[in-house]
């Protein structure tokens, strides 16, 4: 009696919270390559057809996102301009670790959906927080201690959830369905084989383990889209890394070293990048519920920025994914994460090629294309 209780006391709490907040702070240096127009590129562009409303969805492009969405946080935002594409289908939304635990992702994701009514789609929980257990005592008992007031160490500023192993009110997922991120990245890729893009919002905790369950999802996956590292700038949570890589490094370096078809998308390309005045008073006169929330999304963050411009993150990302025309820069290296624990700890760094292991890193994207590629879809 006393334990259900508290479970739902614990449930309780969850859903009266309207989101976690989080807002990372990223304040390292601008450094600007000389623009290079990418002729060539892995990310397939879009054609005359894929800018028209398709209504076979057979014709679309098929993604999973993977979010450690929070509240008002670039993955939302990143989210609307994925469904809001006409030739995107997104399949579902699987919860991580991240920003915040992946029990409350997963509550986020299902609470924003319902927001921009997009109720349908299904959202499956992510690998479970205990899972970062090791790395969260390494964060309080190494790292903290060393670290400057105010570093955002997102979910690890946080004890673990307490564990639900069946939370009243039936399962965590709006499909109704059981399977976990790790099984529903599996069968779909297994399902559309060469067909799904995968998009990394978050840490990639979820892909490493989906990798070590099944040998074959390198190959029956289309592509990845990975949103991580710091390569010719400094990190945004230490000084060397990436929070998405500093959070959860060995899983990053797993899918890096994986031979996936993999697209990197590091902080080198969007340091330094916001949105402008114009696209943040865009959304005023929305009347959908997906512009109603991007209007008030703007408000909130500009309000908790206090006047500095909103940086872009996820959003370059699916902005990448919808138009790979804004890419002014990208190369092919070979990228590691640094997993020993040292300051350097979830640290990305180039390493001599191997064959098979390359990933297409974008190094610059076009701020104002970005911006062109937002207006297109909410004309
Ligand atoms: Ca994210």
């Amino acid at each position: 009696m006393q334990g259900l209780r508290i479970i739902s006391a614990l449930l309780l709490s969850v859903f009266a919270m309207p989101f976690m907040t989080a807002d990372p702070i990223g304040s390292a240096p601008q450094r600007i390559e000389t623009p290079r127009i990418m002729s060539q590129f892995v990310i397939p562009a879009p054609t005359e057809k894929n800018n028209r409303q398709l209504d076979n969805d057979q014709q679309k492009r098929l993604v999973i996102v993977d979010s450690d969405l929070a509240n008002w946080g670039d993955d939302s935002m990143a989210l609307c301009m994925l469904l809001r594409s006409p030739a995107v289908r997104v399949l579902g939304v699987t919860s991580t670790s991240g920003n915040v635990w992946t029990e409350q992702a997963n509550v986020n994701i299902l609470r924003f959906l319902q927001v921009i009514q997009h109720p349908a789609i299904a959202v499956h929980a992510g690998v479970s927080s205990e899972l970062h257990a090791e790395r969260l005592r390494y964060y309080e008992q190494v790292e903290k201690g060393s670290w400057a007031r105010g570093s955002y160490a997102g979910a690890l500023a946080h004890p673990l959830p307490p564990l639900i192993e069946n939370p009243p009110g039936g399962p965590r997922n709006s499909s109704g369905s059981e399977l976990s991120a790790v099984d529903f990245i599996i069968e779909q890729a297994r399902r559309y084989r060469g067909q799904v893009t995968l998009l990394l919002f978050g840490p990639a905790t979820n892909l490493a383990a989906a990798l070590r369950k099944d040998p074959r999802l390198a190959r029956n996956l289309g592509q990845v889209l990975m949103s991580g590292g710091a390569l010719r700038v400094p990190g945004n949570t230490t000084k060397m890394a990436e929070f998405n890589f500093w959070f959860d490094p060995e899983s990053a370096n797993a899918v890096l070293r994986a031979g996936l078809p993999l697209t990197l998308l590091p902080l080198d390309a969007t340091e330094g990048k916001s949105f402008d005045e114009e696209m943040t008073r865009f959304f005023e006169k929305g009347q959908s519920p997906i512009e109603k929330y991007l209007n008030q999304y703007f408000e909130q963050r500009s309000e908790r920025r206090k006047g500095r411009p909103i940086p872009i993150w996820d959003e370059a990302l699916a902005g990448v994914f919808l138009n790979p025309r804004i890419i002014l820069s990208a190369k092919r290296e070979s990228i590691r994460v640094v997993l020993d624990h040292s300051p350097h700890y979830g640290a990305s760094r180039r390493s001599p090629a191997k064959r098979g292991r390359l990933q297409q890193v974008i190094y610059q994207v076009d701020t104002k294309a970005l911006h062109n590629t937002i207006y297109q879809l909410f004309r």
